[in-house]
């Protein structure tokens, strides 16, 4: 890099964990976030989210002389990493908080920059959002900005690892640009960089998580076809399985978490005609909490459980030992049991220590105590060594982690 610097805008679940990995490697960095509590307290030399190996990195990081600010700098290399939601409406991306961030960089940059985007995008927007205000800012300024996607493909879970050995795509305009920035991810990156086009990196990423949504969808299918035909839709997917062509995944309460239950609408939102496949499979998933509800009812009923305030959910991260709640499936059935009027249950996770739902328990065996019907939404470490514990209640497995234990009903 010509310049020293590499300013990371934006340190959520993925701006943190890279602006870390840069510095770990050498890279003069400047994390950059407008949340000040969240910079004073990495500045304080805490994390802000649990993840294996994030500490570690953290600390080598400080070592080379990371810094946090809530300013942007002045530079000539910006990763922006901010936040990409979607308009529940219209299912279109809303690039709001990367336009906003763009803006503030073009305000500050040197010439002959480079801003990278790694925040999910739907295709086109970087023509479509980027390229117009940053053209703008050429012409009145003189200065020449160069634009690269490099869409962001960790894991929540694994994100040190997978930094570390995924593959990446860089989309840029000219092939020397997409070798500079290429060059700088092989400071920590040992997987293979393809270098392509902006628009061809927009849509992999996307398509990516489509396919996993998509074949979520279909596993989520199976687990609703099954129950109805009154099957093993378990022992069915893994007799399936053993076919060297077919790898079905595992059917859930939903399909939570920032990436798989949202980018996907992007391509709905923009080509609703070319995308029935897509739409059906995210309905499919955005329906098991509803679907799950009417399990708790039936087995209810079934077991002769009246009262509801005896029925707990363990689980409120939206997948297994991570601390993060967007989308889950279990605020999700907790919202459409509100409207549908009902009694709020009882809900214990071990990775969220402060109160964001009524009832929620911060001791396991309180919670257990507290309830005769256990219905499981997450598959935490924590629960799989405590199985034991739940002897004598009720059990709906909705993530098949029981077996051989008594009163147990799944999907
Ligand atoms: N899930 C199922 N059944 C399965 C697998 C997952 O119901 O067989 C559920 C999980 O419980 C969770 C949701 O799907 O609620 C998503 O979890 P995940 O572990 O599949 O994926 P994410 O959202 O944590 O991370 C994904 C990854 N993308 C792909 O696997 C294609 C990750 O590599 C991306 O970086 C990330 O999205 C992102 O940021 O885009």
């Amino acid at each position: 890099m010509k310049n020293n610097v590499v300013n990371v805008i934006g340190l959520g679940y993925i701006g943190l964990p890279t602006a870390l990995m840069l510095a770990a490697n050498g890279v003069k960095v400047v994390g950059t976030d407008y949340n000040r509590r969240l910079v004073e307290t990495l500045k304080n030399g805490k994390t802000t989210f649990k993840e294996k190996g994030l500490e570690e990195l953290f600390n080598a990081a400080i070592k080379n002389d990371i810094k946090f600010a809530t300013e942007y700098q002045i530079t000539n290399t910006y990763i922006v990493s901010v936040p990409t939601p979607y308009d529940r409406l219209s299912k279109k991306v809303d690039a709001s908080y990367v336009v906003n961030a763009v803006n503030k960089v073009l305000d500050v940059c040197q010439n002959d920059t480079v801003i990278v985007i790694e925040s999910t995008i739907s295709p086109g927007t970087i023509d479509k959002y980027i390229r117009p205000i940053v053209k703008d800012k050429e012409v009145i300024t003189g200065k020449k900005i160069n634009l690269v996607h490099a869409p962001e493909r960790i894991i929540p879970g694994n994100m040190v690892y997978e930094l570390l050995h995924n593959n990446r795509t860089i989309g840029a305009d000219t092939d020397s640009i997409g070798e500079e920035i290429k060059k700088l991810y092989t400071t920590f990156c040992q997987g293979n960089i393809i270098v392509t086009n902006i628009r061809t990196a927009e849509m992999t990423k996307v398509i990516e998580n489509t396919f996993r949504a998509v074949n979520i969808g279909f596993a989520n299918e199976l687990a609703k076809l099954c129950r109805y035909m009154n099957m093993d839709v378990y022992e069915i997917i893994k007799i399936c399985n053993m076919h060297p062509r077919v790898n079905i995944l595992q059917p859930g309460p939903g399909v939570g978490g920032h990436c798989i239950s949202v980018d996907p609408w992007f391509l709905v939102g923009d080509y609703p005609a070319l995308t029935k496949i897509i739409d059906a499979a995210m309905k499919i998933n955005d329906s098991m909490p509803d679907f799950v509800l009417n399990r708790i009812y039936e087995i209810m009923r079934k077991t002769g459980i009246s009262d509801i305030s005896r029925v707990g959910l363990y689980g409120l991260t939206y997948k297994e030992d991570v601390d993060d709640t967007r989308e889950s499936p279990t605020l999700q059935l907790l919202k459409s049991q509100k409207r549908h009027l009902g009694n709020v249950l009882k809900v214990y996770d071990p990775f969220i220590k402060e109160d964001i739902v009524e009832q929620q328990y911060h001791n396991f065996d309180e919670f257990i105590n507290d309830i005769d019907f256990i219905v499981i939404l997450v598959g935490h470490d924590e629960l799989k060594i405590h199985l034991d514990k739940l002897k004598g209640k009720i059990i709906l497995d909705t993530k098949s982690i029981c077996k051989n234990i008594e009163n147990i009903y799944y999907l």
